[in-house]
């Protein structure tokens, strides 16, 4: 189907396949430390969507990704991505890890979130409803497949004003993650 994948790099080939970049700029509202944020330069690039959609018609298809993770921190908060419920809440999704060191937050809808370390081989099944976010909390670039409906859609909206119940930072050397305040106290 014209379609390869670098498995040592996540790379993705073929006629079908579009890229984007995610730059730090474009990510201010989803890290913690403004103060931070406001002295690193917005060009940053955090991280490299590329994704290959099918052209069957299917509404239900199926899209495979690839999404590449650069090694950073804002703070002592490490890189990661935007994070998004699916538009249709009841598609689930699967990410595989193929290089780096990480952790796949998830988040229910009563804002209860956890984490599931992320590693070279470790694979994610995101069961429906869940949120999810990938975090790179390895010293090289952290890349990771995955595959969903192709109608799933992005619901970024939730995330954006309320962000994840939890943040994953570096404390005495390693991840920790850190439960936020509670939205009342956060000023939400
Ligand atoms: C994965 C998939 C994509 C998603 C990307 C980046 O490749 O889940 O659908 O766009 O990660 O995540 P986000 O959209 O949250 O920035
Ligand atoms: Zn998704």
């Amino acid at each position: 189907m014209g379609l390869t994948i670098d498995w040592a790099t996540g790379e993705l080939t073929g006629q079908l396949v579009r890229s984007r970049v995610k730059k730090l700029g474009e990510l201010r509202e989803v890290f913690a430390d403004q103060a931070r944020l406001e002295t690193m330069d917005p060009e940053t690039l955090v991280y490299r969507v590329q994704v290959w959609l099918p052209e069957d018609g299917n509404p239900t298809g199926l899209l495979w990704g690839s999404t590449t993770i650069a090694p950073g921190k804002v703070g002592d908060e490490y890189f990661m991505t935007f994070g998004h419920f699916h538009t249709l809440r009841e598609r689930p999704e699967i990410y595989a890890a193929i290089r780096g060191e990480g952790g796949l937050i998830l988040m229910d809808e009563n804002r209860r979130t956890w984490m599931e370390p992320m590693t070279a081989g470790s694979v994610h099944y995101i069961g429906a409803g869940l949120a999810h976010r990938v975090v790179n909390t390895g010293e090289g670039p952290l890349t990771f497949v995955a595959s969903c409906n192709t109608d799933a859609g992005h619901d970024y909206e939730s995330i954006l004003r309320h962000g994840f119940g939890a943040r994953l930072k570096e404390a005495g050397g390693r991840p920790v993650l850190v439960a936020e305040e509670s939205l009342a106290g956060a000023g939400h």
